[in-house]
């Protein structure tokens, strides 16, 4: 990364960690003036900053009114980022159906956001019903979509249960045949989504895309 790079994605970083999302706008705006891709600005910039609050937050250096405000940049970057990243590179017929939703109980959606945008971007149609997502409305969107894939986000060590109770709903529902699960979230890893019982795990945006073209087939 040349230093300009550098220097720019540190301003995007900087704004949050001051929780200032004019500041976080601007530098998001310069960062795409010079070119850089809004995958990059949202990873090595706007996520990085989230996750240092994150931990700062859990080491009671900083607190709730802080972990609000940083959200807020958060979500002000996204919404410059969110439509650029939907951009599709090609016309390439859909891929499959996405059913996308943050669990019940959680209100996190920065992160289930950019899945989405990122899956459109690669030739999925995705249908996002947001978050805090009530386990059976999600079943009910299962039977009426017909979705190929289902994705939940759980940010919460506590709402990571509701991945579980959705994978059970839908076996009960006679719906578990009928739809490949694929889990992620920050705390939620690779045992977890074996030990649920959902199809695959994806650690971030990129990895959700190659999961999900795994599970339906998909070669390139
Ligand atoms: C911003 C933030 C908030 C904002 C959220 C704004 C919003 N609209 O989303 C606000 C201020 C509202 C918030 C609230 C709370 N928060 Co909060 N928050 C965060 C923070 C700092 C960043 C999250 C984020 O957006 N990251 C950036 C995105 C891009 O990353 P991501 O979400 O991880 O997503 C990536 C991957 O995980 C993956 N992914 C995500 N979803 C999916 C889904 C699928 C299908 C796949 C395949 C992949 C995938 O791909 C994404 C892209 O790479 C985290 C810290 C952290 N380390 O995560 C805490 C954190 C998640 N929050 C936490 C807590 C405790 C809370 C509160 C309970 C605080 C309180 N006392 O009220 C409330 C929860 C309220 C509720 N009921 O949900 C804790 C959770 C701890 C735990 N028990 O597990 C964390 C970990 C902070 C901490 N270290 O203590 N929070």
């Amino acid at each position: 990364m040349s230093g300009d790079v550098k220097e720019i994605l540190k301003k995007v970083r900087d704004a949050i960690l001051e929780y200032n999302p004019d500041k976080t706008v601007e530098a998001v705006n310069e960062a795409l003036k010079v070119g850089l891709s809004p995958m990059k600005i949202m990873e090595k910039g706007v996520t990085q900053a989230l996750k240092e609050i994150g931990k700062m937050f859990e080491e009671g250096k900083v607190f709730l009114p802080e972990l609000i405000m940083a959200g807020e940049a958060g979500k002000a970057a996204l919404k410059i980022l969110e439509p650029k990243i939907k951009e599709r590179k090609e016309k390439i017929k859909s891929y499959g159906k996405v059913l996308l939703a943050t669990v019940e109980g959680d209100i996190h959606d920065i992160g289930k956001s950019l899945v989405g945008a990122v899956l459109m971007a690669n030739g999925f149609e995705v249908i996002d019903l947001g978050a805090d997502v009530p386990t059976d409305k999600l079943i009910e969107k299962v039977k009426e979509l017909k979705p190929d894939v289902v994705g939940l986000s759980a940010l919460m060590t506590t709402t990571m249960l509701n991945q579980e109770k959705v994978i059970k709903k839908l076996e009960e529902t006679g719906l578990r045949g009928t739809v490949k699960v694929i889990v992620g979230g920050a705390p939620v890893t690779e045992e977890w989504a074996k030990r649920i019982g959902a199809d695959a795990y994806g650690a971030d945006a990129m990895d959700a895309v190659k999961k999900i073209k795994e599970l339906l087939n998909i070669k390139e």
